[in-house]
């Protein structure tokens, strides 16, 4: 049961598709209390002792979201340590499940705060500045009830093309046709199966979007030809900022029809990125959303049929009215530098100077700085922050609707707020090399599928820092099941291509575990998308009562047969498991084997070596498997064969 609730002149978001009746206005909905104030709103709620707060999708900490305060606002932050209140997404669904199980949609594209048990223990409290916006409250039997209704009124999860599902190498450094060709032939040889590479900025001619630099990539459209013939999908990154530049025709025609966000002055707003200077286009304006999704035909038409999406918090570098607002001692220092340089010679410039230098980024100012253009109004941009990225990623994705209608495209992005979920997928930006960062992605995972993301992952072997080789190994036995399965790394990190380790045979295999696995995660994954139902839950969901699982939060339901139990500790041989139910032990053994036992309800220790892939099916499921292909193209389905449960059947969805 769905109600709901408007509460002043809300800005029409689009995250809600279904048509529902609006309530009479209260003071009190049917759980908790509101406060509607000249200083904003106010929702606020008494939790139950037991009461478990699901939701929040791509947030901090964990599962059960008790205990901590989050903040909506989208926001270009690689660390993501355990104080953060904010990262790249804004998804405010929440599931209060105890007694009652409720789901609550604050539809409110700002600043929005939710306070669950920070300053009080035991009371929720969820607040924005401006009393403008829709509350959806949800009523259900269960938590995953709840999740599922909501799932049903936003509209249904974008599906990826089935390359997608393979794994991809990326890394921010990629520079030449050659260094891609090196990647290439590396796993080739060692025949660790792949089916994309990613390129990072560095493809583009000086940072501009839908570029592509001809020294380094002669004859692109035979480069991504070549790609193709090996199975191998190119997907290019493109950044939210275009390069101010005179002939850059992008630029030029943005400037010239007025589809980029301007100042209160009529003046476009100006902001230095990647690029330098740059101009952010208006994609809540819906012609000016049009005219920059056409132009990923750019690329589409040199055979691209993937993108991932970034900097679309959006992410600033430094304003000019930001500089300007400093003091003239800073003044003399920024004056003598450009954009890299401020960063890279930070460490020659005063603490204090550079403390308000780096305030300068993603300064909560300059978004009070520019509007959008939304049906003949301005909007000041701080107001609907949070649907930039998701806008962003609609102009892709409504534009590969009018280029190639039949096609499907890869397509995902940083920054997302919910409604985005339709158009594309969301990798969870720049996390570390770090073993809690395993386990920050798990419990991530969950929390997205409720808001309705479903083709997510991870930065496998971590964005930030250098990895190490067991920790790649474990990051990806867990990323053998993210819908998305990439491996990425920032510039100047430690190699972290899998056949830069030794025991390369250990990486061919737990790779090798995700195209065995693939028609299962595939249909599983498509079932989800078309039900409206998760792909990932938390063992609260399916298994309520079991106070013990509700708790369990470094372990994962998958689709209808699975139990995950990664391995996410340094120096260990395996780990303790908790089993709501007798099930399955199965482990993918690195010498092409399956070892398979029954384990009964309780818990356990577990054996998992580093080159070996666990997981566990439920009492009386069975799931596919079937032989290792080098890509998804060469997945052969007569291989198919059956583990788990004997008796069990398993029907695919196509
Ligand atoms: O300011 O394009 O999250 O994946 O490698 C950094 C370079 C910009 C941030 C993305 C990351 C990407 C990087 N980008």
């Amino acid at each position: 049961m769905v109600k709901k609730y408007v509460f002043g002149t809300p800005f029409e978001t689009e995250a809600v598709v279904a048509q529902i009746a609006v309530e009479q206005q209260t003071t009190h909905i049917d759980c908790g209390s509101i406060l509607v104030e000249e200083s904003g709103f106010t929702f606020c709620y008494e939790m139950d002792k037991q009461d478990v707060i699901y939701g929040l999708g791509e947030a901090n900490r964990g599962i059960n979201k008790r205990g901590y305060l989050y903040v909506s606002n989208c926001t270009d932050d690689p660390h993501h340590t355990e104080e953060r209140t904010s990262l790249y997404g804004a998804h405010n669904f929440i599931i209060l499940s105890g007694k009652e199980h409720i789901g609550l949609f604050f539809d409110y594209p700002s600043e929005m705060t939710f306070d669950i048990g920070y300053t009080h223990q035991d009371r929720l409290v969820v607040r924005c500045a401006h009393a403008d916006l829709y509350l959806y409250m949800i009523t259900g039997e269960s938590a995953y009830d709840v999740a599922r209704q909501f799932r049903k009124i936003i509209g249904k999860s974008y599906i990826p093309p089935k390359f997608a599902f393979g794994f991809g190498q990326s890394r921010w450094g990629y520079k030449t046709a050659q260094d891609v060709e090196t990647v290439v032939k590396n796993y080739k040889d060692n025949q660790i199966p792949i089916d994309m590479v990613y390129m990072d900025i560095d493809y583009m001619q000086d940072y501009k979007d839908f570029t592509v630099n001809p020294d380094r990539f002669p004859d692109f459209p035979d480069f991504v030809q070549k790609m193709k013939q090996q199975n191998i999908h190119l997907i290019p990154i493109i950044d939210a900022g275009v390069k101010i530049e005179k002939d850059y025709d992008i630029y030029e025609e943005g400037v010239e029809k007025g589809y980029f966000c301007k100042r209160e002055d009529g003046s476009e707003f100006v902001a230095s990125v990647w690029p330098g200077w740059t101009h952010f286009p208006d994609v809540l304006n819906p012609e000016a959303r049009a005219w920059f999704g056409s132009k990923y035909e750019i690329l589409i038409n040199q055979g691209i049929d993937g993108f991932w999406n970034d900097m679309n918090e959006p992410a600033i570098f430094f304003s000019r009215e930001g500089i300007e607002d400093l003091n003239q001692e800073i003044m003399s220092y920024v004056e003598k530098w450009d954009t890299e340089q401020i960063f890279e010679n930070a460490d020659a410039i005063p603490y204090e100077v550079r403390g308000k230098i780096e305030r300068l980024q993603n300064n909560p100012e300059d978004y009070k700085r520019f509007y959008h253009c939304v049906d003949g109004k301005k909007i000041r941009h701080d107001r609907v922050h949070n649907l930039y990225g998701f806008n962003m990623t609609r102009a892709a994705s409504e534009a590969f609707e009018k280029i190639a209608p039949d096609q499907k495209f890869l397509l995902f992005s940083r920054s997302s707020y919910i409604g985005m979920h339709r158009y594309g997928g969301i990798w969870t930006g720049d996390n570390q090399s770090w073993w809690s960062h395993i386990l920050l992605n798990l419990k991530m995972m969950p929390s997205l599928h409720m808001c309705g993301f479903l083709y997510t992952g991870a930065d496998l072997g971590g964005f930030g820092a250098n990895t190490t080789r067991d920790l790649l190994l474990r990051w990806l036995a867990f990323g053998v099941f993210t819908p998305l399965m990439r491996n990425h790394t920032a510039l100047g990190t430690r190699e972290q291509e899998c056949y830069q380790f030794e025991g390369i045979e250990d990486f061919r295999h737990v790779i090798g575990v995700r195209y065995r696995l693939l028609p299962y995660l595939y249909s599983e994954f498509l079932r989800a998308a078309n039900e409206d139902d998760l792909y990932f839950r938390p063992l609260g969901f399916d298994y309520p009562d079991d106070r013990r699982a509700v708790e369990t939060e470094d372990q994962l339901m998958l689709g209808n047969e699975v139990m995950l139990v990664p391995v996410y500790t340094q120096n260990v041989s395996g780990r303790v498991v908790y089993l709501p139910e007798e099930m399955k032990f199965v482990k993918f053994l690195p010498d092409g084997n399956i070892y398979e036992e029954t384990l009964e309800k309780g818990t356990h220790y577990i054996d998992v070596a580093l080159n070996e892939v666990p997981l566990f099916i439920r009492k009386d499921k069975c799931i596919p498997i079937v032989d290792v292909a080098q890509s998804v193209e060469e997945i052969d389905m007569q291989t198919v064969s059956y583990i788990g449960y004997s008796q069990a059947t398993y029907q695919f969805t196509e």
